[in-house]
């Protein structure tokens, strides 16, 4: 922690402001209402501001890496952690700074290839997820032959949400530049948040039951045929899609589904995830409509890679007739949500 200088109101909370504010005033002559009510809207200012900064400071502080898949264990990283392990340095021009395409900018982050050594493993692909539910997917074989980092300062300074931070993934462009045709511009994830190793094992948790890949396939499988919603790496004609039904599940697990409730999803990325703003489903629509756990797809039904958002994602029947209020409650593309963790009953 840097040694702040004196401020008015070291975050200290808005009454205290206001007793130096009138110690302050005080001191000479009596200030007029017209002045104690400009230095309060100021004080006011000044404090919503620190707050705010405060708060946001405090995000990009409590922010995590978090290491998972095909590893010995899984690994959860904090800034300091990864600050301490940022070593390695990257100039290269970056896709993202449009206004000067041609600038090279100074990144240090951590070596992927670092973060690898953290954990032995038989997958060629390593899959970052960012917080927003983006996703690239990097073979093991580049990360250990360049210098391919998770930036977290670029010229010297921690890279801003606005500019994709606080942890972004950068390749070196500039130094090789046969990886831009292998890994272009989109590769460049901004706010990731994971790192899959390989793909993950099921692991699908339903109220207070999990089920494996094994548990799932128990019950009875459903193959759907859709353009599918998903973001990226997926084909654009329709694909097979063979999965569970959610109602299935939740029987399965023993999870009552009253009249009037919703079936909560929760999937990896942070915004998946968010309370404010669920990813739900009408109770009526998991009784009536195919709405389906999926965990193979195409002609010759493999598992989904984590390249894809697997080993879970979930898909509904262009067949359902959704009713009204689903369609207000869950945009389509939330609905095909991607790297499915956790399901839950809610009112
Ligand atoms: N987390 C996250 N990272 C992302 C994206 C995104 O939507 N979310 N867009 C990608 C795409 S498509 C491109 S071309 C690059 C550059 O985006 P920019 O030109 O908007 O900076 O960021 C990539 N990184
Ligand atoms: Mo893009």
């Amino acid at each position: 922690m840097k040694t702040k200088k004196f401020s008015l109101c070291p975050s200290a909370p808005l009454a205290a402001c206001f007793c130096l504010l009138a110690l302050l005033a005080g001191c000479g002559d009596s200030p007029t209402d017209a002045q104690l009510e400009e230095w309060r809207k100021q004080a006011i200012a000044r404090n919503t501001t620190m707050i705010a900064a405060h708060k946001k400071n405090r995000q990009q502080q409590q922010w995590e890496l978090t290491i998972q898949g095909q590893t010995a264990r899984e690994v959860r990283l904090s800034m300091q952690q990864l600050d301490a392990l940022a070593t390695t340095r990257i100039k290269t021009r970056s896709p993202h700074n449009t206004n000067k395409a041609d600038e090279i900018l100074d990144y240090r982050g951590v070596a992927i290839s670092k973060l690898l050594e953290l954990g032995t493993t038989p997958a060629t692909e390593i899959t970052f997820v960012s917080f927003d539910a983006y996703r690239a997917t990097v073979s093991r074989e580049d990360l250990t032959k360049y210098p391919i980092i998770i930036a977290l300062e670029s010229n010297g300074k921690p890279i801003s949400r606005s500019d994709g931070g606080p942890l972004s993934l950068v390749f070196p462009y500039t130094k090789y530049p046969q990886l831009q045709q292998k890994y272009p511009d989109r590769f460049w994830a901004f706010y990731v948040t994971n790192m899959i190793v390989g793909t993950e094992p099921i692991q699908l948790r339903v109220g207070k039951s999990q089920f494996n890949a094994k548990a799932l396939d128990q019950l009875e499988q459903v193959t759907i045929e859709e353009a599918v919603g998903y973001p990226i790496g997926w084909p654009i004609s329709k694909v097979k899609l063979q999965g569970v039904r959610v109602r299935d599940v939740l029987a399965a697990a023993g999870v009552t589904l009253p009249e009037v409730a919703a079936v909560v999803f929760r999937g990896k990325a942070p915004a998946s995830r968010d309370a404010k703003n669920p990813i739900s489903i009408l109770a009526k629509d998991i009784r009536e409509c195919d709405i389906l756990l999926v965990t193979r797809w195409g002609d010759k039904l493999d598992p989904i890679p984590a390249k894809m958002g697997g080993p879970v994602t979930l898909a509904t029947s262009s067949t359902c007739q959704e009713s009204d209020g689903n369609r207000e409650r869950a945009p389509q593309h939330q609905r095909w949500l991607t790297f499915v963790e956790e399901l839950e009953v809610s009112k």
